[in-house]
């Protein structure tokens, strides 16, 4: 299972040996370069960027450090080695081995699985790419970077896949991919977070801590997938999204303790002498993380999903932690509570736990999710400042599923029109905050030096200090 690096696109999955797939690729990977040059980090093609590349998919050391001009960073395929007896462990199929071609039956919807996760991956590149310009320091921009060229490798991880197992219609779906665009009103991506922008840094922290967390929830599920290259490809993407994570969780982090620092020292804690003070207030972290964290868990999908339900019972995609859950992984009549509105109020009630398979993938996302929000919370704990940041009522601001309908206030009671009106401007940020915001985003590019309104890391990348060059200028 090495990684050959001797060819034009490296692979461990022997593309020399498919020459027809491997043309095809290689047609293809000019088509994603330009969009990298179009639409990728906008004024970043000359510089030299401290990246890790993948050089193995062993866990013990697959990723080496190196200065890289992201133009040409070795964009790869990379499976995860195959299980000794591979089965499918849930589902009609269970117990029965892996496929490696794709059922006819359950071709229409693994393309479609396959096609909403690889979409995900350049929408989020499109996304990101001005705040390159405005990075608190190259600690932070070479983390950008970082995660942008692991996005394009996960469309990487798509297209191969389209190309390898479905045929015209598969290189037809890839050429899509570089066609769609992030909030192109004419040709959107294809799931609601993706078309929202990701206009400042304290956005990308946000969006890292909880849009890449879906990632890992949906990534999770579908390495669980009776279609064996599908799951090991999803395995190898996930062990690159932990740092995706991090940078989220550390930068909002840092953001907290920054804030902190400057709300002791001064003994100022209104919002707007903070701000005057060039640090972000606490009130408009919570906004923010109100608005990434709703819009994000909107992307597990309707509550009850009829989708969901075959997905799961045609053994294309798990839940998070399948094999290690003790029921039959069938759940032909099992149950699942779920919330809707009744009477005016939100209530618990029982479904089908095989139609609820979203909401059980959205509840265990929740509980990862809350459990990072606690750390940030004894950052603020150890200040001193009385202030506790907390994750929204799922039903806060929601457009997909049951929710969609209703109007819910961050503590979980539906409110009138009158009321949300009156209450948005606390709930969610608002223009002004996103100005004020973006009024703190200046570019800082000498090495160790970090904006006013973050603290530096604790320590580097790869054991570098914080103080490290991590980009070359050009
Ligand atoms: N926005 O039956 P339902 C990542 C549509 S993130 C717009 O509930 P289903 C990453 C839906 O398509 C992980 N539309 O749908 C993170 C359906 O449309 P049709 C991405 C939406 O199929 C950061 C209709 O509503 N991976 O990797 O059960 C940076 C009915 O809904 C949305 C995946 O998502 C939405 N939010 O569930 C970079 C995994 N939600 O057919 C990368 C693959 C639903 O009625 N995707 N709709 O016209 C799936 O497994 C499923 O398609 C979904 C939706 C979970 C997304
Ligand atoms: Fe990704
Ligand atoms: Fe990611």
């Amino acid at each position: 299972m090495s990684i050959d690096y001797n060819q034009t696109i490296p692979n461990n999955v022997d593309l020399a040996t498919d020459r027809s797939l491997q043309r095809a690729l290689e047609q293809w990977q000019p088509g994603f370069i330009d969009w990298w040059r179009e639409l990728g980090p906008v004024g970043s093609q000359g510089h030299e960027v401290y990246l890790r590349t993948a050089v193995s998919v062993d866990p013990g050391g697959w990723a080496h450090f190196d200065y890289v001009k992201m133009p040409e960073y070795r964009w790869g395929i990379f499976l995860n080695p195959p299980a000794a007896d591979p089965k499918i462990h849930f589902g009609e199929h269970k117990g029965q081995p892996v496929w490696n071609e794709v059922p006819g039956e359950h071709r229409a919807n693994l393309r479609r699985i396959i096609v909403a996760q690889g979409d995900t991956e350049p929408a989020s590149v499109e996304q990101q790419r001005h705040l390159g310009l405005t990075a608190p320091s190259q600690y932070d921009l070479r983390n950008l970077y970082q995660v942008n060229v692991e996005e394009g490798r996960h469309l990487w991880a798509m297209v191969y896949l389209l190309h390898r197992h479905f045929g015209r219609d598969g290189r037809e779906e890839a050429d899509a991919m570089l066609h769609r665009h992030a909030g192109d009103p004419n040709n959107p991506r294809i799931l609601g977070a993706f078309n929202e922008k990701t206009p400042d840094w304290l956005s990308l922290y946000m969006f890292t801590y909880f849009t890449d967390r879906d990632g890992k929830f949906q990534l999770s599920a579908l390495a669980e997938s009776g279609f064996d290259p599908l799951a090991r490809t999803t395995k190898f993407m996930l062990t690159e999204e932990a740092h995706h994570m991090f940078v989220g969780e550390s930068g909002v982090s840092r953001t907290i303790q920054r804030t902190c620092e400057v709300m002791k020292a001064s003994g100022v804690d209104a919002a707007d002498k903070l701000r005057a003070l060039g640090v972000i207030d606490l009130e408009t972290i919570q906004r923010y993380l109100n608005f990434h964290y709703s819009v994000t868990i909107d992307l597990f999908g309707a509550d009850q999903s009829s989708n969901a339900a075959t997905f799961y019972s045609a053994g294309l995609k798990g839940r998070y932690g399948e094999t290690k859950l003790d029921d039959d992984h069938v759940l032909k009549d099992a149950t699942y509570p779920i919330l809707e509105v009744a009477n005016g109020r939100i209530a618990e009630k029982q479904v089908s736990a095989l139609s609820s398979i979203n909401e059980r993938l959205r509840d265990d996302y929740i509980r990862d999710s809350v459990a990072g929000v606690e750390r940030w919370n004894r950052v603020i704990e150890k200040s001193g400042i009385p202030f506790r940041l907390q994750v929204p009522h799922k039903a806060f601001n929601r457009k997909i599923g049951s929710f969609a309908a209703a109007r819910v206030s961050p503590d979980g009671r539906i409110v009138s029109e009158a009321e949300w009106n009156a209450g948005v401007g606390n709930w969610l940020p608002s223009d002004e905050d996103r100005a004020f915001v973006a009024s703190l985003m200046g570019r800082v590019v000498e090495p160790g030096k970090f904006a006013n309104w973050i603290a530096p890391p604790a320590v580097g990348i790869n054991r570098q200090p914080a103080s490290f060059e991590y980009v070359r200028f050009g």
